[in-house]
């Protein structure tokens, strides 16, 4: 009955394979939390999607800007660039199948007996708990509705509105929440986002920091993972703000974290994001092993 967090797959089927087998992961008892950005960029998009459907039982997972874009390309409205890895998915028989269990996907999810928020990219600082869970459900409402679906992916693209505010209607309004749970990195501690800055927290622009340093967070006796900034290398410095992009499809390495003692483990990634040898499913590391 254990319940794991895994950081940005991006299509890396082998490394999240080789963590849950080091696991022993269970799908008919314990459970998988996932920060999006699930698939693109890696070699084995589809069979990750695929794998995950087969497993959707035993799944929480948030939507990350990949699997966004990903469900912008399905719906013709953005055109794959050169270095997306979609089109095999997009190609495939079950394509519908799988993106319509994509789109009923979370932009936040929240453990209320662990005091734990999951998301891809963060939490606006200037948001309540209740604020957030109202604005990421006004985008899974979008998402889901078939008439909201197209447009709102549509409208979805671009970094203006840089700022929340409970004025905001309509398109920009539904562009900047997607800004701060799928996107966000820097912000000023009123929420302002710098969206340009992908570096480590030693680059923020000046007035800018990590949205979780931020000492006036409103969120800040909340325990939240996230990913999506593998720039960190999983380290937030924050006890309770758990990192856990650490770039597995950049030749770096995935991370799986048990999210209840906190215990790591990593599966280390050569640059095509498969399993380094010596840390594959059929030789596993006894070093690293969780028992
Ligand atoms: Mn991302």
């Amino acid at each position: 009955m254990a319940t794991y967090a895994v950081g940005d797959l991006q299509g890396c089927l082998d490394p999240l394979k080789c963590l849950l087998e080091r696991v022993a992961f269970d799908p008919t008892k314990d459970t998988l939390w996932l920060v999006g950005d699930l698939v693109n960029r890696g070699p084995q998009s589809l069979e990750t999607l695929r794998f995950l459907y087969s497993i959707r039982q035993s799944l929480v997972c948030v939507l990350g800007n990949h699997d966004l874009h990903l469900l912008a390309a399905w719906q013709n409205i953005e055109r794959l660039k050169k270095s997306d890895t979609l089109s095999e998915i997009l190609d495939a028989p079950d394509c519908i199948e799988l993106l319509q269990w994509l789109r009923q996907q979370k932009l936040m999810h929240y453990d209320e007996q662990r005091n734990l928020a999951l998301v891809h990219a963060g939490i606006a600082p200037q948001w309540s708990l209740r604020k957030a869970l109202k604005c990421a459900a006004e985008v899974e409402y979008a998402l889901r509705d078939d008439n909201l679906f197209a447009p709102y992916l549509d409208g979805m693209y671009g970094n203006d509105p840089t700022q929340w505010d409970n004025d905001l209607t309509g398109l920009p309004r539904l562009r900047v929440i997607t800004n701060y749970f799928t996107r966000m990195r820097f912000c000023t501690r009123n929420g302002k986002l710098d969206l340009k800055s992908k570096e480590g927290i030693e680059t923020a622009p000046p007035g800018y920091a990590p949205w979780f340093k931020h000492k006036e967070r409103k969120t800040r006796n909340l325990k939240v993972i996230f990913g999506h900034w593998a720039a960190l290398e999983g380290q937030s410095d924050e006890p309770e703000i758990f990192a856990l992009d650490t770039g597995c499809v950049w030749g770096n390495a995935m991370t799986l974290m048990n999210v209840d003692s906190g215990e790591r483990l990593r599966c280390d990634c050569d640059a095509q994001g498969h399993p380094k040898p010596h840390h594959s499913a059929a030789t596993p590391s006894p070093a690293h092993s969780v028992a």
